[in-house]
């Protein structure tokens, strides 16, 4: 929102159309006496829709807090936080010396910002323009955090902490503080190493569980407004299976000029772990199936680590999955299958495959008058050796023509160990292959 004061209008804002308490003096320290209009006055113009009511000026706006820059023709400008200028004669702007509008040809005209709390270099002459500006979002207050915050490591092994100052409004010249993993067990400072701006760093003796660190910007490379600076980076190794706070303490650290910085902290979490192994047995990995006699196999989860695994993905070879730990699986059809396993918590995880880990072949019964199962002499799960003497002969194929009305009516087998031809029924073409099989 623009508002333009016309000379006119701010000349006879003061003498007439308000109130005489619009009209304010000031008297410098060298006796002049300036007058004009209080600045937050002026503020009421633009700080809302409201522009000329007795009611223009926002004071809830102005308590909130927004930025007032006055701007010189020159460019020269000051800002001010309205929160100083609610209802407060010591900021004017005046359009009058001792009585006298500024004179054009002056080096004020045609308004210059005086008043008692106006001291040094806030005086701005020749002001041309005054602006309202919401403040800008404040700067987060300095933290100091380790990222990541939480760090998981497999036991031996080594993980990193940043140590980051999210900003620093007034520079860095230099800290020391100390950073400590509470729980000994766990793990170990091994190493801290600095970023490139850092000279005169130093370190305590380590690895340690607490260390003292410092550094410092000797070579004005961290200055007003620097954000997200790396300060350290910590090593850490894990020992033990576990978990422990990593913490930040004893901060002493220095803005450029001098003055201590406090950051807030944000402390970190180490946890160890010892990566998983995933194995797992089977109460059996050799049986027997047919399409209506199931062969059943208990798996054992055997999978180790610390934390210990806590999901399961089981994949049984038969396109048939399980979530749980020590899961069933059915097979129903005759052949060689893969199991695996992948176990895993929150820190990792791992996969065990066993190949041909379960062999499931044709359900049979021993034919009419013999004791023996009939064997498959090939492995292509189709059974050839009728009498079950373990070789083939010419019994096998008199007994496979004696009983192909048997083999056709057994529910339990099914006809596929005989079903030579693959044909889905049990027929004289099946008998010759047979013979010719047995024939050689
Ligand atoms: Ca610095
Ligand atoms: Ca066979
Ligand atoms: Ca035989
Ligand atoms: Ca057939």
């Amino acid at each position: 929102m623009n508002y333009t004061v016309s000379k006119v209008y701010f000349e006879q804002a003061l003498a007439c159309q308000f109130d005489s308490n619009h009209e304010v003096n000031y008297t410098d320290s060298s006796s002049r006496v300036w007058t004009g209009m209080p600045l937050w006055f002026l503020c009421g113009f633009v700080d809302d829709a409201d522009q000329h009511s007795s009611n223009s000026y926002n004071e809830t706006k102005a308590q909130a807090g927004y930025n007032v820059t006055i701007t010189a023709t020159d460019g020269y400008s000051v800002i001010i936080n309205s929160r100083n200028t609610i209802r407060s004669n010591n900021y004017i702007i005046a359009n009058s010396l001792n009585g006298t509008l500024l004179a054009e040809t002056g080096d004020s005209w045609p308004l210059r910002l005086v008043g008692q709390n106006v001291t040094g270099g806030k005086v701005v002459k020749k002001v041309a323009s005054i602006t309202l500006t919401p403040i800008s979002t404040q700067p987060s207050s300095p933290t100091l955090s380790l990222v990541p915050v939480s760090n998981n490591v497999p036991i031996g092994q080594n993980s990193q902490y940043q140590l980051v100052m999210n900003s620093l409004p007034n520079g860095l010249s230099g800290y020391d503080l100390v950073i400590t993993l509470a729980d000994s067990n766990i793990g170990k400072i091994v190493n801290v190493t600095y970023p490139a701006w850092a000279g005169l760093y130093n370190t305590s003796t380590l690895p340690a569980n607490s260390v003292k660190i410092s550094a410092v910007d000797v070579n004005y490379l961290i200055q007003s407004g620097s954000s997200n600076t790396v300060i350290a980076l910590v090593t850490v190794r894990g020992d033990a299976p576990g978990s422990s706070p990593i913490t930040i303490s004893s901060v002493h650290m220095d803005a450029d000029g001098g003055n201590a910085i406090n950051p807030a902290i944000v402390n970190g979490q180490l946890s160890a772990y010892s990566p998983l192994n995933a194995n797992f047995t089977a109460d059996r990995t050799i049986g027997t199936a047919s399409a209506n006699v199931t062969m059943n196999v208990n798996f054992t989860d055997l999978s180790t680590g610390n934390p210990m695994p806590t999901a399961w993905q089981w994949a049984f070879g038969t396109g048939s999955t399980s979530t749980l730990q020590n899961p069933v699986a059915s097979y129903h059809t005759p052949g060689n299958y893969t199991v695996s396993l992948t176990a895993s918590n929150i820190f990792n995880q791992a996969t065990m495959a066993k190949a041909h880990y379960i062999i499931v072949t044709p359900f049979v019964k021993p034919f009419p008058g013999y004791t023996n199962l009939p064997t498959d002499t090939n492995g292509d799960y189709l059974m050839e050796d009728i009498n079950g003497n373990g070789r083939l002969d010419y019994d096998d194929v008199v007994v496979y023509y004696q009983n192909m009305d048997w083999i056709s009516a057994q529910y339990d087998v099914g006809i596929s160990p005989y079903d030579y031809n693959h044909n889905g029924r049990i027929d004289y073409d099946d008998l010759v292959l047979l013979y010719w099989i047995v024939l050689g």
